[in-house]
């Protein structure tokens, strides 16, 4: 056997077809499968893998789930049946259920504004990716390394269709999908951390400008007290829509500009599209023709096609010399004071290209054992690629700083270069609501870091929205609200009080959350869990929360209840309501906190570059026997010392002894020094919390509340928000 399985890598090695169906377990857990007459060449080095995969011995006659390959109507196809009691999630960013049994959807990423295009059953980004559930917990991951065009059904037999060459399938078999998470990202390697920056409050539109608007946007979130840590150039910051340029009315002192809002504490994110104007005499043009850079037509010449600045030529991404030279045009620019990056329209999108992007036929040069190929194979890794260049890019810029880059586009794997958003939706309940299975299924798929345009950005959007949209938007990874260009403001404060004073009371709790937050990133970069989560994750035996997709978790300790989802089917136990402000507003969702955890929470700042965690309020439901834990990781939130141990990971611990609870913080792992702090100690039980005195000690004792009532007790909450679907 082992004879056979060094003479079959011999062959994957060197890219030779292969005669017969072949499998091998590359670990424990996860089986390759290989179809009859596999061309490596046509799907190697794969994008998605962080090392190639190699034979650790035969796949046992037991194992499960089995791909049949086969070709129908010229097509490349692979049938998986899978047991017709698992539940279905994945395929990255797609739009309907989270449960996505029955659903067919199409790799191939494409600018689709309001998600118009093709019913959006595909939209701009491709993951290739199933993750089942079957009743009786157990889990699998199905991942189809193929980026040519395809489509993906989901159902009792998962069938991928594409139109390449037939592809390998590589399958995870695990007890538990929280195991199967942690294989994504054993596989496809781990997003690493992002600046503490990048998880606070963020506001964009399309576009603030000039540049006195935009200090007028920084001022008055200041002036209202709306915490946040982050404000965005869209494209009309730009000369003539040109990349790397400044309008030289609008923005012609940007290092000024950005050290004003450095000033206030605001960092800058700047838009880079991949379209390079075609014009002589721009030096990004003249550098990508001089050097013979950019995407070829069928004929072998430079491919223009238009976008926002008229004719365009496209960098070839899949060129590691063009990938080199992307990343030296970030230097000059980010030495303006910039502080993160957005990759937009990078599917591509083309005006007036075939399927809004360039041609099939079109050619990329590859290199890095990656061949010359059609842009039908390398279609749905533009965008990776381009943001795996930018990184490089950003990287060179600031050597010491964690690049922060928001991708539109996107393959499965390609959170180790990019953050990413959903893209332009619509300012609608419908899609305020999509929004969270969206989300969900985006991390479920190996993308922890996302989240939609807060308050939505097609169309006007309105106080109820904004209010309602941005009461349940701050417990996503990414919090950015966002409007297109002539749509009506949608900042917290350009409709009434009410808005206003919903969106500030939301925002603040994501502040205070953040040392929880912070923490489930750290968790997502390391073990693969998403940062939001499908409820199921709560009880992944209980049937009745498969396919619940109004009320969500972050992280494994908090349920988000909204108020519309008065239906939601929620886990059994002592999850207990933890109300953070005396006075409803009946907007902010109800927060149900796991029994035994315990979750630390800051005090309230304005941003995170003032914010400390000397001070923490620990937050604890204790199980039925009094006891509770949690965790607590910190680190410079910035920069990579942390990954040489320079962090420091607490472990939060409650118990209780006759009528007394003590909880106690301890440094249980990381180089860096353990902080002294003052903490408080809050008891939740029945919708209440009982706060300790504040205590300058690492551990504080006080009184047992009287006794608990388990349970979410849904008759004490209210839901007086209903959705008016389709406005
Ligand atoms: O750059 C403008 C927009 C941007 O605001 C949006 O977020 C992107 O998804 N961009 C698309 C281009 C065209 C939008 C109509």
């Amino acid at each position: 056997m082992k004879l056979r399985l060094h003479a079959f890598s011999f062959a994957v090695a060197f890219g030779l077809a292969l005669q017969a169906q072949q499998s091998y377990m590359a670990s424990a857990d996860v089986a390759v499968f290989y179809p009859a007459m596999y061309d490596a060449a046509a799907h190697s080095p794969s994008p998605i893998f962080i090392r190639e995969l190699a034979p650790q011995g035969a796949v046992s006659p037991a194992w499960k789930l089995r791909p049949a390959f086969s070709t129908e109507d010229g097509k490349s196809v692979v049938r998986i049946k899978v047991d017709a009691d698992a539940d279905l999630y994945g395929g990255g960013e797609v739009w309907g259920p989270l449960r996505r049994n029955g659903k067919t959807i199409e790799f191939w990423n494409v600018d689709t504004p309001c998600y118009g295009v093709d019913g959006g059953t595909h939209l701009y980004q491709s993951h290739p990716w199933v993750l089942g559930l079957r009743s009786d917990g157990t889990s699998f991951g199905i991942i189809a390394d193929n980026t040519w065009q395809a489509t993906m059904t989901t159902d009792t037999e998962i069938v991928f269709r594409s139109l390449g060459p037939a592809f390998r399938m590589v399958i995870i078999e695990k007890n538990s999908p929280q195991e199967v998470m942690q294989e994504l990202v054993n596989l496809t390697g781990n997003m690493e951390m992002p600046p503490l920056w990048s998880l606070g409050y963020q506001q964009c539109r399309y576009s603030y400008h000039p540049d006195t608007r935009v200090k007028e946007i920084a001022d008055t979130l200041r002036y209202h007290k709306i915490p946040s840590d982050v404000i965005w150039m869209d494209i009309h910051y730009m000369d003539q829509y040109k990349i790397f340029t400044f309008h030289p009315q609008e923005f012609s002192q940007p290092k000024a500009l950005n050290d004003y809002l450095h000033s206030k504490n605001f960092k800058s994110i700047y838009m880079i599209d991949p379209g390079v104007k075609a014009q002589e005499g721009y030096w990004v043009d003249d550098q990508l023709m001089a050097n013979g850079y950019a995407v070829l037509d069928e004929e072998g010449k430079p491919f223009v096609g238009k976008v926002w600045p008229g004719d365009c030529h496209f960098p070839d991404f899949t060129r590691p010399e063009v990938r080199s030279w992307w990343s030296t045009l970030y230097p000059p620019f980010m030495a303006q004071g910039v502080d993160g990056i957005w990759n937009d329209m990078n599917e591509p999108a083309v005006f007036e290209g075939p399927r809004s992007s360039m041609p099939i036929t079109n050619v990329h040069k590859g290199g890095d054992g990656l061949r010359q190929d059609s842009h039908l194979r390398y279609h749905n890794v533009y965008g990776l690629n381009m943001v795996r260049a930018s990184r490089q890019g950003l990287l060179l810029a600031n050597p010491t700083k964690r690049p922060f880059i928001l991708s539109r586009s996107n393959f499965l794997g390609g959170h180790r270069y990019a953050a990413t958003w959903t893209g332009d939706n619509y300012s609608n309940w419908e899609q305020f609501m999509a929004s969270i299975p969206m989300s969900i299924t985006l991390g479920l798929s190996g993308q922890p870091f996302n989240g939609p345009d807060m308050g939505g950005f097609c169309g006007d959007s309105n106080g109820k929205l904004v209010a309602n949209w941005t009461a349940v938007g701050v417990y996503f990874p990414f919090v950015r609200n966002h409007c297109i260009d002539g749509g009506r403001a949608q900042e917290p404060w350009a409709f009434d009080q009410e808005c206003l004073d919903v969106c500030r009371t939301a925002i603040n709790r994501r502040y205070r959350l953040m040392p929880y937050v912070y923490t489930l990133f750290q968790e997502a970069s390391k073990d693969g869990m998403p940062v939001m989560r499908p409820v199921f994750m709560a009880d992944t035996k209980d049937k009745s929360l498969r396919a619940e997709e109004k009320a969500f978790m972050l992280g494994g300790d908090l349920i988000i209840i909204p108020r519309w989802a008065g239906d939601a089917n929620l886990p059994s136990g002592d999850w207990d309501i933890l109300p953070l402000e005396d006075k409803d507003d009946g907007f902010q969702p109800y927060l149900a906190q796991r029994p035994g955890s315990v979750i630390p929470m800051g005090n309230l700042y304005q941003n995170t570059v003032e914010m400390k965690s000397d001070s923490l309020t620990l937050l604890v439901n204790p199980d039925a026997e009094g006891r509770a834990e949690g965790r607590l990781y910190e680190d410079d939130g910035d920069g990579f010392a942390y990954q040489q141990g320079n962090f420091a990971e607490y472990k939060l611990q409650a118990a209780t002894e006759g009528k007394k609870l003590t909880v106690s913080i301890s440094k249980v792992g990381g180089k860096a020094a353990e902080k002294q702090r003052t903490l408080r100690v809050g008891i939740v039980y029945d919708g209440k919390v009982t706060y300790s005195p504040w205590t300058a000690s690492n551990s504080v004792t006080m009184k047992v509340a009287p006794d608990k009532q388990f349970g979410i007790d849904k008759s004490k909450l209210t839901f007086p928000q209903v959705p008016e679907l389709g406005k």
